[in-house]
């Protein structure tokens, strides 16, 4: 990537920051009703952190093959609302039970622990609902919409990393389950936000299935590089105590492979990513900018 290129990247990530984040407090307004502390409790995890990764992918997805921003905003945010839930859940004190998330109190430091749990119940509810009357798409766009996001972020995905990953605490586990653990914890998100470009542009199945090769293998690099940097990164970087990993008692990438093989592994998955992207009839600069990006991130 040329400097020319790191500077219209940096614009374009800084200008759909701005767009995301003005979507996002449009959505979920503050309310003077009894119960408006939801509200308040929604923005305070969702508003001014984050790198907005998923959402950006999804709106780069889909400028990239021919879909409309004004048609991808909505599902953008929705996945933001439901990557923030997961968080947000993650903090508790029955899971990962961190004080700490994107450089401030977690939601149950900050609020009371059971505000916490139904402020994530309420983004995760509420993602849907957006779908659901999401702008500029037609009903079946619309459905494919829910229908992705409800794998994606459920019982074939998420859900069903986080089950695994809270049994694997303390043991012994070889690549394969690691690698079964981050493809579904957190590869089948970002996956869905790849997906999310095609839905909202309409691409036929046969790009369709190149956008989510590209998905897998850029989900994966990101969840390595995560776990570098949960050994690397500077606390205030990263916004959370680093080396939490090895606190926790798991078992990571660096863990098994080092750091350094982790890193090459992180290049090599992002490197194939690019090379699935460029089977696409599109120009592809944007996201391939992302996918190095992604493995090239200090934070
Ligand atoms: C509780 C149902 C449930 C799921 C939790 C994604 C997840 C599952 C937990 C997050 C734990 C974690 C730190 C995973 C590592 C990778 C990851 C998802 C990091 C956070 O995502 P970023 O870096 O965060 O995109 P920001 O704050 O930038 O949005």
């Amino acid at each position: 990537m040329t400097v020319i290129e790191k500077v219209d990247l940096n614009a374009y990530l800084a200008s759909k920051n701005a767009l995301i984040e003005q979507a996002l407090d449009q959505f979920i307004p503050e309310q003077s009703l009894p119960y408006g502390k939801l509200f308040t409790a929604a923005r305070y995890s969702l508003l001014g952190g984050g790198k907005r990764l998923r959402p950006i992918l999804a709106l780069a997805t889909a400028e990239t093959v021919g879909g409309y921003l004004e048609a991808a905003m909505a599902p953008a945010c929705a996945l933001e609302m439901i990557h923030t839930y997961s968080l947000i859940h993650d903090d508790l004190p029955c899971m990962d039970n961190d004080d700490y998330r994107r450089g401030k109190p977690s939601l149950h430091r900050a609020f009371p622990e059971g505000h916490a749990v139904l402020t994530g119940d309420y983004l995760l509810t509420y993602a849907f609902e957006v779908l659901s009357k999401a702008p500029k798409l037609t009903a079946e766009q619309r459905l494919r919409l829910i229908t992705v996001l409800s794998q994606r972020s459920g019982g074939e995905g998420m859900i069903s990393g986080q089950v695994l990953d809270l049994d694997i605490v303390g043991k012994k586990i070889d690549l394969e389950i690691l690698k079964l653990v981050h493809r579904l914890k957190t590869g089948a998100l970002l996956k869905a936000s790849i997906e999310f470009g095609g839905i909202v542009a309409n691409v036929p199945e046969s790009q369709m299935v190149l956008l989510q090769e590209f998905g897998e293998k850029i989900g994966l690099a990101f969840q390595i590089m995560d776990d570098v940097l949960d050994v690397t990164a500077s606390e205030q970087k990263h916004g959370k105590k680093t080396a939490s990993d090895i606190a926790n008692n798991k078992t990571t990438y660096v863990s098994l492979k080092g750091l350094e093989q982790s890193r090459a592994l992180a290049q090599k998955l992002s490197d194939e990513a690019v090379q699935t992207l460029r089977q696409l009839p599109y120009d592809v600069s944007l996201l391939t900018g992302l996918a190095q990006l992604m493995v090239q991130r200090s934070h």
